[in-house]
């Protein structure tokens, strides 16, 4: 008996089961992935005991000597995997980096350029709800009806418009290649900062699969748990000019004690990310995820921007007469899981909007291929296609989890996930 199912067999219970959740089910949410049991190991040991404000070697307690050591080995990883010119290995998410980005720079009342949420942007890049929207003043740029790709024309008037402080480059859900340069060529022309939010692409852009924003970018954030495949955490990347006001932002400007624990864990995330075995991994999320969107598109379905560049696709259901809330649902019932999304231009509220999210990381890390992709397509059509038959999706359930027998998780054979 292990000492958790001694002490709390409910959260021991809970655990497991979500365990066979995530072993049985296809997971096709494009932010998430199965970190390695190294990174798990590093997360769960016993640094999480260690108070360490400040950074290494300018602590405010003691005892620090070994938590010291870990971060500066995450910080080198770091720098030397991006090539960027100071990290801050800190910040506890994405959305924490971000703010880190915006307190550091910009003052209350500042104007920043984000991605609309509704056009592949998130909500820290200036939904009104979110703190970013409620402290800045957020110009938001779109895609272009036509094609779905940035309005990078759009970008350029507004920037000269409204001469912004900050222009953010950065997506939830955009499936096309980043032009960093040209959001740098605008943010010269106006006089602004670039920041770049790598969260969902990290990954790729490691392996040289997306462009780099860093020789652009004054800030460059990310998330480490998306196809980066660490721990969940976030990380800022800055020009050294930058460094000494986003450390301060971070502590004592915006967090307390750093997690050691997770720190540790994307430095082991890190290294792994430097490895051939990470580079062809990803070359193989990006080979899926097209063969996956030419796969739905034979099925029938509309894509957004008409098929992918990278990680995630973004279905398109308005002409299937079913909502993405609906579609969530029902491929949830079928052991799929994806998330329902707005798409450009929605006609619908973002509660139930007309699209669906899918991405290829975490299959990809159980080493599925695109004979799975096509599968996959097939059953999701099929769920899809087919709303109201209970037998049939009971079989796609069956199907679903065969596959997922055939690429086990966390077990030590040919085709598991053993890094
Ligand atoms: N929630 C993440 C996503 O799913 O894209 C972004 O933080």
């Amino acid at each position: 008996m292990s000492p958790l199912e001694q002490t709390d067999y409910e959260v021991f219970k809970i655990i497991a089961e979500e365990r066979e959740r995530q072993e049985s089910r296809l997971e096709l949410i494009a932010s998430e992935n199965f970190t390695s049991p190294a990174v798990m190991e590093a997360q769960g040991s016993v640094l999480t005991n260690k108070y360490a404000e400040g950074y290494p070697g300018r602590r405010y307690y003691g005892g620090c000597i070994h938590v010291d050591a870990v971060e500066e080995l995450a910080i080198r990883r770091a720098l030397d995997l991006f090539g960027a010119e100071h990290v801050n290995v800190q910040p506890h998410s994405g959305t924490q980096a971000n703010m880190a980005v915006y307190f550091s720079v910009m003052n209350p009342g500042d104007t920043f350029l984000g991605m609309d949420l509704a056009h592949g942007g998130h909500l820290s890049m200036g939904h009104p709800k979110n703190f970013s929207g409620r402290i800045y003043n957020v110009v938001p740029y779109s895609v272009r009806a036509e094609d779905h790709r940035i309005d990078y024309d759009q970008l350029r008037d507004l920037a000269r418009q409204f001469r912004p402080r900050m222009i953010i480059a950065g997506a939830s859900a955009y499936p096309r290649i980043i032009d960093y340069q040209i959001f740098a060529e605008i943010a010269r022309e106006v006089d602004a900062l670039l920041m770049a939010d790598i969260a969902h692409i990290a990954g790729l852009i490691v392996a040289g699969e997306h462009p780099s924003p860093i020789p652009h970018a004054d800030f460059v954030t990310t998330t480490t748990h998306k196809t980066l495949r660490g721990p969940r955490g976030g990380m800022v990347m800055c020009r050294k000019e930058f460094a000494s006001a986003l450390d301060s932002c971070i502590f004592p400007g915006m967090q307390g004690g750093p997690l050691m624990h997770v720190i540790a864990a994307k430095a082991v995330a890190l290294a792994e990310a430097a490895t051939e075995d990470f580079r062809d991994y990803q070359r193989r999320v990006v080979r899926n995820a097209k063969a996956l969107a030419e796969a739905l598109m034979e099925e029938g379905f509309n894509l957004i921007s008409g098929g992918t560049d990278n990680h995630l696709i973004l279905v398109d259901l308005s002409e299937k007469g079913i909502t993405g809330a609906e579609a969530q649902d029902q491929l949830e019932r079928a052991g799929i899981t994806v998330n329902k999304n707005s798409i450009p231009f929605d006609q619908l509220p973002p509660s139930k909007p007309s699209g669906i999210r899918i991405g290829t990381p975490a299959v990809t890390t159980r080493f599925m291929g695109p004979d799975e992709m096509r599968l996959i397509a097939s059953l999701i059509s099929r769920v899809l296609t087919n709303t109201a038959d209970e037998r049939m999706i009971a079989g796609i359930r069956n199907r679903a989890k065969e596959l997922c027998d055939r690429f086990p998780l966390y077990v030590n054979d040919e085709n598991g996930y053993n890094p």
